[in-house]
């Protein structure tokens, strides 16, 4: 089947991880849709815009959480943001599945200590593309 995959991952939280983030929406746009692509765009402005401007990203980014089928997050570099984004695709009931590098960072215990999310804890980036082949391919 093909998904609609929220992708999540950092932005103003930092953007040490978007070539990371660009492999992974690549590898998914093989066979999935990828709602959420600029995540992993080089060329994103950072810069706050005021609030009416970022209440436009708001609820673009709540109406593509409310219409994916799954959500994947990369968490290894924190971000409010995407904290928000798994809170909010909890509530809709979504399947979350969520990436960090355990080498490089030590998750938020908010995170580990929910049992709703499936959490994937990895030291090697190839490891994340056989397990996102798995979940692209369960049932939901
Ligand atoms: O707190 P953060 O900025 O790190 O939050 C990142 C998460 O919020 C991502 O997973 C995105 O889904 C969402 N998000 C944050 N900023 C944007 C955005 N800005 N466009 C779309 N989704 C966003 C456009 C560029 C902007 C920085 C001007």
């Amino acid at each position: 089947m093909n998904k609609k995959v929220y992708f999540a991952g950092s932005i103003r939280g930092g953007r040490v991880d978007a070539t990371l983030y660009h492999r992974i929406i690549e590898y998914m746009q093989l066979t999935d849709t990828v709602l959420t692509e600029h995540v992993g765009s080089s060329t994103l402005n950072l810069i706050e815009q005021g609030r009416s401007r970022d209440a436009l990203i708001y609820d673009r980014d709540t109406a593509w959480l409310r219409e994916c089928d799954v959500v994947i997050a990369e968490c290894t570099c924190p971000s409010l943001g995407v904290g928000y984004e798994l809170a909010y695709a909890e509530h809709l009931g979504k399947p979350i599945h969520i990436f960090y590098n355990k080498s490089k960072t030590q998750l938020s215990a908010m995170l580990t200590g929910d049992p709703y999310f499936q959490i994937h804890p990895y030291e090697k980036e190839e490891v994340i593309f056989d397990t996102l082949k798995d979940i692209l391919t369960m049932d939901n």
